[in-house]
């Protein structure tokens, strides 16, 4: 697959979920480095930069997919020459790709641990980050059972349910409006994220926070799954995390609804005081200490 088939199938959402697109992304970069056959490394670096350009504007809102692409960049900046340029790019893509799946793993390892025999969960949309935690805790032999939303517009509840029903754990789809009515009767809440700002919001699909709130309300505890690269040290300096809108025929064909304006925002952002906890492949860390993980990461890189 090449780069712009990569962007596309981003774009339009073939491949999807936060961490799935960042990985996407190294390996798109990878191929670019390792298909390149010019001569110059200045030109390499501005045809790789405008690469790197394509893939960020695919996704607006998760900065796993930024994070991803300014890690695997950097292997041209202190590169001499071309091979070395071209390796560098190759060999950091792979690195990304690797510590992503074993994040997930420990992030599975420590965030089932938080699940307890006979605990009803709630999720919401498609979380490879929460859905591995929750996986983890039904191979480690406890009896539990799961709530999955449908999750509108695009409905990848339909993936979580289908991924849960076939590791044998027993599920119920609900829609998501059904998430109040149904909440009095859960012990926890998980989901993943698609950022993790410098103040603790946590930025996930549209309806996580009326999920979390809910949650709030009836003292449910919410837990929030998310490798640290998916912390946005652009935050720190007070940007704010732009709310991707989509197609709204993805909510209602247009056409049916001839001079009604549509809205489809796909995320939304849940403050630090719905979330209780935020499990990453570092440790337990409460979302006010969000800051701190940012921190560490900028001195790390
Ligand atoms: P993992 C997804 O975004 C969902 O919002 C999900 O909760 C989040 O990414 C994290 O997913 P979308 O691509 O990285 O469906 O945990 O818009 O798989």
């Amino acid at each position: 697959m090449d780069l712009e088939e990569t962007a596309r199938k981003i774009e339009s959402m073939d491949i999807r979920g936060a961490a799935k697109i960042a990985r996407a992304a190294a390996s798109a970069l990878k191929s670019f480095a390792m298909d390149y056959d010019g001569s110059d490394i200045k030109q390499f670096r501005d045809e790789l930069k405008m690469a790197a350009s394509r893939l960020i504007s695919t996704r607006p809102t998760a900065v796993s997919l930024r994070n991803a692409v300014s890690i695997v960049l950097k292997g041209a900046d202190s590169a001499e020459d071309l091979v070395m340029a071209r390796k560098n790019i190759a060999t950091r893509a792979e690195e990304f790709i690797t510590n992503s799946e074993k994040a997930l793993n420990t992030i599975a390892e420590i965030g089932s641990k938080r699940i307890k025999e006979n605990d009803i969960l709630l999720t919401h949309c498609n979380s490879s980050a929460a859905l591995s935690t929750i996986i983890k805790a039904h191979k480690d032999g406890k009896n539990i059972e799961v709530y999955a939303t449908e999750s509108r517009p695009k409905r990848q509840g339909y993936i979580t349910i289908r991924q849960l029903v076939d590791e044998g754990v027993p599920t119920t789809l609900i829609v998501d409006s059904a998430v109040r009515h149904v909440m009095p009767n859960v012990d926890l809440v998980i989901v993943g994220a698609d950022t993790v700002a410098s103040n603790g919001d946590v930025i996930n699909k549209i309806g996580t926070s009326q999920i979390a709130l809910c949650a709030h309300e009836a003292r449910v505890p919410v837990m929030v799954c998310a490798e640290t690269y998916k912390f946005s040290a652009e935050t720190l300096t007070g940007e704010i995390v732009k709310i991707e809108e989509r197609d709204v025929n993805e909510i209602v064909r247009q056409k049916d609804f001839p001079k009604v304006r549509i809205f489809n925002p796909v995320f939304d952002v849940t403050p630090p005081e719905y979330v209780d906890v935020i499990v990453t492949e570092k440790g337990v860390i409460s979302p006010y200490a969000a800051y701190e993980i940012i921190k560490s990461l900028n001195s790390d890189s």
